[in-house]
């Protein structure tokens, strides 16, 4: 019968059969140590018995085996065990690209990413993925404690989902298909069922930047819910969902993110602190003597310098910017023309997108054509409006890039299993 790593500490002085990989061996003098990781953790195996150390000897990294032993206690009182025999289950027969023993990988990223089958062993990246893991779960948590149904977008679209022309299209058949940019469209259609819905969403996007927060295959956190006053119902859902992703992640992550040496995130008390794009730029010019004169969108660099406010003036990480000049076809102006939109900047970077939406279908279907789009190719989506909408809004925020700063990752690749970009398709080269 199998024993995992993790019950060993209650077995002490029993034999117990362990089945993991390999992690590494060493030799100090005529002592043998191995340690072997299964699922629950990692525990270290000795011996001085010549035979099993000559085995030893033989056996790679990574090899997959079985091996019995007596638990016992180590002179400062972890538990190992003393071998007793080793059984190889799938040997390994060479080196990997990848120094997986190194506490810090000493490949470069490039040769990391096209050995990223084996690199993901590494426990960097086993820490990383963990705490993504961790925040996944605690978002479903939250939003399903708020009342927010799960739902799931289609990736195959007959057209765009956010306008513009960062688009992917494809052969589908006889016809052309594009990859979803956003689940923005069905995330408001299931408004229209469920008043709340949350989803985790996969969007393309076919944008030639090469940077370190950008991918063309992103994941967001969605969000959506009926019935909001101001988008400052928007801004106080995500203020929580992020504070309770957070703490959680916080507590149960702990080991992972000091082996990682992220630093932990300021947030402070209440909804995180917002600024208009007008007092935004009001900021940047008064304070950073940067010119922003004419803007519709923020720079990377002024986002930088709002961060560096943030932190100063309000103790926090976070900060929203609403109401900008530019907005999705979608996104709701009011008569005076002003846009309820928002992003959130963390860190030098905006991780999220959000704001209130029209609910009226004269209203969207105006800003359809005024985008240049044919509402026709939206006729599924807009029959929504005809049907009873309550005002509403949400946000979509950037999961890789929240994984980034919770983990305290520079660039965005580290925290995608396989990513894409203008130069990989699934973490392989592709010029
Ligand atoms: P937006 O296009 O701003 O908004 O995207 C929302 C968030 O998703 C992340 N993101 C990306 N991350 C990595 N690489 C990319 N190429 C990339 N593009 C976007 C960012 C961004 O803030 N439908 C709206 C959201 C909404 O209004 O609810 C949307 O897609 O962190």
């Amino acid at each position: 019968m199998r024993n995992l790593i993790s019950e060993i500490k209650t077995k002490l002085d029993q034999s117990v059969t362990i089945k993991g990989r390999l992690i590494s061996k060493r030799e100090l003098g005529s002592i043998s140590f191995l340690e072997i990781q299964d699922f629950t953790g990692i525990c270290q195996f000795v011996t001085e018995d010549k035979s099993l150390i000559s085995l030893i000897e033989s056996i790679h990294p990574q090899s997959i085996l079985e091996v019995e032993g007596k638990a016992v206690s180590d002179p400062k009182g972890n538990p190992e065990i003393h071998l007793e025999s080793i059984n190889v289950i799938n040997a390994v027969k060479e080196t990997p690209g990848i120094d997986l023993q190194s506490k810090e990988p000493k490949e470069k990223l490039e040769t990391i990413l096209s050995h990223r089958a084996i690199s993901l062993r590494h426990p960097k990246y086993q820490d990383i993925f963990k705490v993504e893991a961790a925040i996944i779960q605690s978002y479903r948590e939250f939003m399903t404690d708020f009342g927010a149904t799960e739902f799931f977008s289609p990736l195959i679209l007959a057209s765009s989902s956010e306008g513009g022309a960062e688009i992917f299209e494809l052969e589908y058949f006889d016809s052309k298909a594009t990859l979803a940019q956003s689940a923005q469209l069905y995330k408001q259609i299931m408004v229209g069922v469920y008043e709340r819905v949350f989803g985790l969403s996969k969007c393309f996007r076919a944008e030639n930047s090469n940077t370190r927060r950008h991918v063309t295959e992103a994941t967001q956190l969605e969000f959506e819910m009926g019935f909001i006053e101001s988008i400052d119902d928007i801004l106080e859902v995500e203020t929580n969902a992020i504070k309770y992703i957070l703490e959680k992640v916080y507590s149960k992550c702990e080991k992972e993110l000091d082996r990682l040496k992220a630093r932990r995130l300021m947030v402070p008390e209440g909804t995180f602190p917002k600024l208009t794009f007008d007092e935004a730029c009001g900021i940047l010019d008064e304070k950073f003597k940067i010119d922003t004169e004419g803007w519709d969108d923020l720079t990377t660099e002024s986002e930088r310098l709002l961060c560096e406010y943030a932190r100063e003036e309000f103790n926090s990480d976070f900060i929203f910017v609403t109401n900008f000049k530019k907005a999705a076809f979608y996104a709701y102006r009011d008569k005076e023309g002003m846009i309820h939109n928002v992003d959130l900047l963390c860190k030098e970077m905006e991780i999220s997108s959000g704001g209130r939406r029209f609910d009226s279908y004269d209203d969207l279907k105006m800003s359809i054509v005024a985008e240049g789009m044919d509402p026709q190719d939206f006729s599924e989506y807009l029959s929504i409006f005809k049907f009873g909408m309550p005002p509403h809004g949400g946000f979509g925020i950037g999961f890789e890039r929240l994984v980034m700063l919770i983990t305290g990752q520079d660039n965005i690749r580290e925290c995608i299993l396989f990513p894409s970009d203008p130069k990989r398709i699934a973490s392989q080269n592709i010029k």
